[in-house]
């Protein structure tokens, strides 16, 4: 079964971010994903549009890029300069008053668009967007940190969007305390993709193709 695997970049090694980056290469990743936080809509700092720019150097592969800030329409622009057709940025539309305008700036510079939707952030309430994005981030811990316990109320929604992406034609991708077990249910269900974090990924004493060539060996 096929799906993408999304690599936490906030999760690695920092001292070592070229030999990261080369080794979940090798290990089969399929996008690095980027969570840039400014420290007002999510009460943390992780990475910054400079280590974005130095990962999208160091690969060939696409980044997703998963906006944390507040009004991304006032900056978005310095993203998009640095990515290529292929890479995704996800805007949260609480932190926007007009999040369409914004999506619509993503699509113009011929990036595709995503929005990420919060544990507490209704499926109605960000109904019309689902009509102009390709991708829906659906966060299954609050933005702001990795390593954090899942929240299962939130199943339920993910449940409604898997129906609903069958005929609006969008990608679901899960971020947040994503294992092993939740990826075995939830790919057959037709998510398209899981971002690793510690989870699975990071901070485990195996290597990153260890683990990768385990998950793609997963029986369903
Ligand atoms: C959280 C962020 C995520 C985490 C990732 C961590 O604000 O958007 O992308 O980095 O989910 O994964 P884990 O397995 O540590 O929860
Ligand atoms: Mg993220």
């Amino acid at each position: 079964m096929r799906f993408n695997i999304h690599a936490s970049m906030m999760c690695a090694d920092f001292g070592n971010l070229k030999e990261e980056v080369k080794k979940l290469e090798e290990a089969g990743v399929d996008y690095f994903h980027i969570d840039i936080m400014d420290g007002r809509y999510v009460p943390n700092f992780a990475m910054s549009l400079y280590d974005m720019k130095y990962i999208a150097k160091a690969t060939d592969k696409p980044l997703d890029v998963h906006l944390m800030i507040e009004h991304p329409n006032n900056n978005i622009e310095m993203f998009l300069h640095n990515l290529r057709p292929g890479d995704i940025v996800y805007i949260h539309p609480e932190a926007e008053y007009h999040p369409s305008t914004t999506l619509q700036k993503v699509i113009n510079a011929g990036i595709t668009p995503g929005i990420a939707i919060n544990p507490g952030t209704s499926v109605e309430s960000i109904l019309e967007l689902l009509r102009i994005v390709d991708k829906v981030l659906v966060m299954s811990v609050n933005p702001g940190n990795a390593g954090q316990m899942f929240l299962p109320y939130v199943g339920e929604k993910i449940n409604y969007l898997l129906e609903l992406q069958k005929t609006m034609h969008f990608d679901l991708i899960w971020d947040g305390a994503c294992t092993l077990e939740r990826m075995k249910t939830y790919a057959p269900m037709g998510m398209s993709g899981f971002v690793l974090g510690t989870s699975v990924l990071f901070g485990h004493d195996k290597p990153y193709k260890t683990i990768i060539d385990d998950i793609r060996r997963m029986k369903f």
